[in-house]
């Protein structure tokens, strides 16, 4: 045994991460990331292709790498109770919190420190990350042992399921590596699924169907992609698919039967924000700048923006049949935004029906300027048309 590595994590277990594991940086073939840009499926994600080359070769983010610290934090709630069933807008788990970017950062700063202390290094020797690097955090968590990746991509831990953040810190410092959870997965890709046996509930459930090969995400389809990184109009034919997901989507980890080993979170690095799921959706349509700003304040919900939000609590409405929310939806047809009266108007069509829609939006329509929402009354006269 290696005492000064083990020192390591057990240092960085006292910080709060619930699981280290440890795995030598080596040349990949990186097929699965570049057959997956290559089929577009990064969506508008242009810094996935920027960032590609590094992602392939962590010497181009940290030269002399040769070790990758793998660092999980558990998220999972304890909340047996699925949102679905509250009737409520569903936000993906990983966003009641305060913004993990954030809430992580002063434990790997410690962590640095650690290495530096135990392996007597500088601050040149070593670099961290947490979702945002250019680092392949779930390929390189699965060589070293952190889980598997599952069919859905994700990276499943048999001690936590589904819930786990990646961090991931590149040291130049040589580290005995811990075996994956099956030798015989050394490779790059062709792993995946290793722990599914003849599962496939994920890929099967999928509202979207965004899974088309095992471990691959088509981020076009994905409602995660959609509700939170597309910035833009989110394209009709998925809208009626997204369901009540306002902000993000579980579905293919909610399903996963690894999760019957999931533990609630100790919670040491995360800061809980339950009460964003108890927002009513008539609040979250009635949203002004003011109350965005103060609901939402140190969360990663932040970044999808007011308009965004608007956009994607439109899209619920329609879907759940709000009817007591129609005179907020109406008024956001007038929204300064051109983003959120397009999606208002899909919802006004999609609630009232046609020949109501039209009478109600005479006006608003008439006044309209912005060719998306132009176009969007324009379908509903072109799918009402008699052929
Ligand atoms: C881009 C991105 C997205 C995109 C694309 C998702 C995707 N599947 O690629 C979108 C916006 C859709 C998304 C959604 C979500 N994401 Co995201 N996302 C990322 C990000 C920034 C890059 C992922 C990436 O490189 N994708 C490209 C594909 C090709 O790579 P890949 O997913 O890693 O899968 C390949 C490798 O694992 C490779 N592989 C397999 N074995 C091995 C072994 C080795 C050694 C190597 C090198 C590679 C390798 O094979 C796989 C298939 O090709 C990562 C953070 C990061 N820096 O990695 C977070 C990350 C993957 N996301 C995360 C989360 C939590 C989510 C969501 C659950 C959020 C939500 N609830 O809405 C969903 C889940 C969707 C899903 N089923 O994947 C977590 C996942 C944690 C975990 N336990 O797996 C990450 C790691 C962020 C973090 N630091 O915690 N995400
Ligand atoms: S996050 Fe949701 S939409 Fe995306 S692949 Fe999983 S189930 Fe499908
Ligand atoms: S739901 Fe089934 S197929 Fe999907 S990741 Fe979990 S075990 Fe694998």
């Amino acid at each position: 045994m290696n005492t000064r590595q083990e020192a390591l994590r057990t240092q960085l277990l006292e910080l709060g991460f619930d699981d280290v594991r440890f795995a030598k940086l080596e040349a990949i073939n990186g097929t699965g990331l570049r057959n997956w840009l290559a089929a577009g499926m990064h969506a508008d994600m242009q810094w996935m292709e920027r960032t590609a080359e590094k992602r392939l070769d962590p010497q181009l983010v940290l030269p002399g790498a040769k070790s990758v610290v793998l660092l999980g934090v558990n998220y999972w709630s304890g909340m047996v109770e699925p949102q679905e069933r509250t009737g409520r807008p569903i936000w993906a788990r990983y966003s009641l919190y305060s913004d993990y970017h954030d809430t992580l950062k002063p434990a790997l700063i410690k962590a640095g420190q650690a290495i530096e202390t135990v392996y007597g290094l500088g601050g040149a020797d070593y670099r961290y990350y947490v979702d945002t690097g250019p680092v392949v955090e779930r390929g390189w968590a699965a060589r070293a042992g952190l889980g598997f990746v599952g069919k859905n991509g994700m990276l499943i831990s048999r001690r936590f399921g589904n819930w786990l953040f990646l961090a991931a810190i590149l040291t130049t410092v040589e580290m005995e590596p811990d075996p994956p959870l099956k030798m015989s997965a050394i490779g790059d890709g062709e792993e995946v699924g290793l722990l599914c046996g003849k599962c496939s509930r994920c890929m099967d459930s999928c509202p979207t169907q965004a899974i088309p090969r095992p471990g691959v995400v088509d981020a076009r389809r994905c409602i995660s992609y959609q509700t939170i990184e597309n910035k833009g109009v989110i394209p009709r034919e998925l809208r009626a698919k997204i369901g009540a997901h306002i902000y993000g989507c579980d579905v293919c980890l909610e399903v996963c039967p690894w999760n019957r080993f999931a533990q609630a979170s100790r919670r040491v690095l995360l800061v809980a924000r339950d009460e964003i799921a108890q927002l009513p959706l008539r609040e979250l349509l009635e949203l002004t700048p003011e109350r965005f700003a103060s609901a939402f304040r140190g969360t990663a919900i932040k970044r999808v923006k007011l308009a965004g939000l608007l956009r994607n609590a439109c899209i619920v409405a329609a879907n759940t049949g709000a009817v007591d929310c129609f005179d907020l939806i109406v008024r956001l047809t007038g929204h300064g935004s051109a983003l959120v009266r397009t999606h208002a108007v899909w919802a006004v069509f999609m609630l009232a029906g046609k020949a109501s829609a039209d009478v109600l939006l005479a006006v608003a329509r008439a006044t309209e300027t912005d060719t998306h929402v132009i176009e969007e009354y324009a379908w509903w006269d072109q799918i009402s048309a008699p052929t």
